[in-house]
């Protein structure tokens, strides 16, 4: 069994919700906040078995797309100011950020 634990962006959320339940898939939903843009995104974990990992890797690929985003330049305040970007930066977000863990037991009480 694997445990998968995929960030994505909130805007995908519902649609990745949807269609796991279309595909027999258990999830948790976690309100996430990602480290570097400080914006609330979305966690799943999904416990499955090891031959559906590649069909769950799938449906996440299909409902998670890619989106650029703008970065606001953050104050220095106590920084180093060597680093400060005085200007918005646009990055690349997603569509997926996804781990697989081996899972030692699982329980279902
Ligand atoms: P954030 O940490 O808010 O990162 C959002 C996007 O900002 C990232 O998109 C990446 O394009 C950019 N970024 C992140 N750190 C950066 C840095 N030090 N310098 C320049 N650009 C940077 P994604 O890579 O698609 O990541 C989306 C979200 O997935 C992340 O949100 C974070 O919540 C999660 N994530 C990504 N990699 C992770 C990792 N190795 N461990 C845990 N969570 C991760």
């Amino acid at each position: 069994m694997k445990l998968v634990m995929a960030v994505v962006q909130d805007k995908d959320s519902n649609r990745l919700s949807n269609a796991l339940v279309d595909h027999n898939f258990q999830a948790t939903k976690l309100a996430t906040t990602g480290g570097f843009l400080r914006a609330g995104n979305t966690t799943f974990l999904v416990g499955t078995e090891d031959h559906r990992v590649q069909k769950l890797l799938d449906i996440i690929k299909d409902n998670c797309q890619s989106r650029e985003q703008m970065v606001a330049p953050v104050s220095p305040m106590g920084g180093n100011a060597d680093s400060y970007v005085p200007y918005p930066v646009e990055v690349s977000v997603g569509g997926a950020t996804v781990f697989v863990l081996p899972v030692e037991a699982f329980h279902h009480f």
